[in-house]
């Protein structure tokens, strides 16, 4: 049995547990409940940078999401979340980079929020990664994506999933107003990938997709 530590707000995580879901793996991995603030925790002996998710294995802890995805489309044959080899698998990499850059700069928003004492936030800083976010959307809403892949999402569409609900769960930017074609991809998305509701974080604001 493989070990799964994350939280259920993660949006780093949710994409672990909704690659799980695709390929049919996730009754092979038991999920821990992770507070990466805990000083003393397992996650942080395994994962020196005490991030979540890990995922421990026979092959020892991978980290981070990107590679655990890998990793999963490995366990699972090949070819389910990311193209065998060649151009294409990099051209699939660097979506997932985008989408992962766009995921730690709203982590970083929230973090300026949550860690610095009240007051001491700086406006330049938050402004700088709202930035990323900003341009990022108007990359991804150029190139007017429909979701088209029923039960078989790739590793950038599942990141983008989970990405667009952190930035709803969290409140930290309005992506339909950013990127409106991008509220039927969700929702093709979520009517089609297995997993998409059960992995919900918790007290996210309703929506049409959701229900
Ligand atoms: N690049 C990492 C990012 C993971 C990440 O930032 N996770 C957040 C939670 S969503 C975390 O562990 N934050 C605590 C910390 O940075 O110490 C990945 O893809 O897994």
């Amino acid at each position: 049995m493989m070990r799964l530590f994350t939280a259920g707000p993660s949006p780093f995580g949710r994409k672990v547990v909704l690659a799980l879901h695709v390929t049919g793996l996730q009754d092979q991995v038991d999920i821990i409940a992770t507070n990466t603030a805990e000083p003393d925790s397992e996650n942080r002996r395994l994962n020196p940078l005490g991030k979540i998710p890990t995922l421990v294995t026979d092959e020892g802890p991978l980290f981070d999401s990107r590679v655990i995805l890998e990793a999963i489309d490995r366990f699972a044959g090949g070819d389910r979340l990311l193209p065998a080899v060649g151009p294409k698998r990099t051209t699939v990499q660097t979506r997932i980079a985008l989408i992962d850059g766009i995921m730690d700069a709203a982590i970083l928003i929230v973090y300026e929020g949550r860690m610095r004492p009240e007051g001491m936030q700086v406006q330049s800083v938050l402004d700088y990664q709202r930035g990323k976010i900003e341009r990022s959307l108007a990359y991804l809403e150029d190139q007017a994506l429909q979701y088209n892949k029923g039960k078989n999402p790739d590793a950038v569409d599942i990141g983008l999933a989970c990405l667009l609900d952190y930035l709803d769960f969290r409140q930290v930017f309005d992506w339909q107003v950013a990127a409106p074609s991008l509220v039927s991809w969700m929702t093709d998305f979520a009517t089609s990938v297995s997993g998409y509701k059960e992995t919900l974080p918790e007290g996210i604001a309703a929506a049409p997709w959701r229900r």
